[in-house]
């Protein structure tokens, strides 16, 4: 069995900082469970592009006010604590908090744990990570 607190992973590598947000990632592929667990704040006044063309992510707001637009349609979905999205079709979409967010972010297949956007707003394929090409 695995246990952790939120106070362990701090301030470790699993604690990402970036300029949108900060994710607290309590389980990675190296925890074997076939999906990764973070709870990530996003920071408020923020908007980050996102396409996560190679994983799924399910996305639990339990703090915090703001939306997520589908690009491919415009279409706007408001979310506030206890707001659900699921981006089951890897749609590229806009993630933008009026407030700070705090997220609870399952990603399948599990992250590695040294992820952060590209430009194109894509974690890489897991086994992408490391290559030294
Ligand atoms: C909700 C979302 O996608 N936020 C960006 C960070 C990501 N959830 C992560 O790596 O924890």
């Amino acid at each position: 069995m695995i246990v952790r607190t939120l106070e362990e992973l701090t301030g470790t590598s699993r604690d990402v900082h970036t300029e949108n947000w900060n994710s607290r990632r309590f389980l990675l592929a190296q925890d074997g469970m076939s999906f990764s667990l973070h709870d990530t704040i996003i920071k408020a006044g923020t908007e980050t592009y996102i396409w996560y063309k190679h994983h799924l992510e399910a996305v639990y707001c339990i703090e915090g006010e703001g939306e997520v637009e589908e690009m491919d349609t415009g279409v706007a979905h408001p979310i506030r604590a206890g707001t659900v999205y699921a981006l089951n079709g890897n749609e590229k979409h806009y993630l933008r908090a009026k407030v700070d967010m705090r997220m609870v972010c399952v990603f399948a297949p599990a992250l590695t744990g040294e992820e952060v956007h590209d430009e194109d707003g894509v974690y890489p394929p897991a086994e992408g990570l490391g290559a030294t090409t």
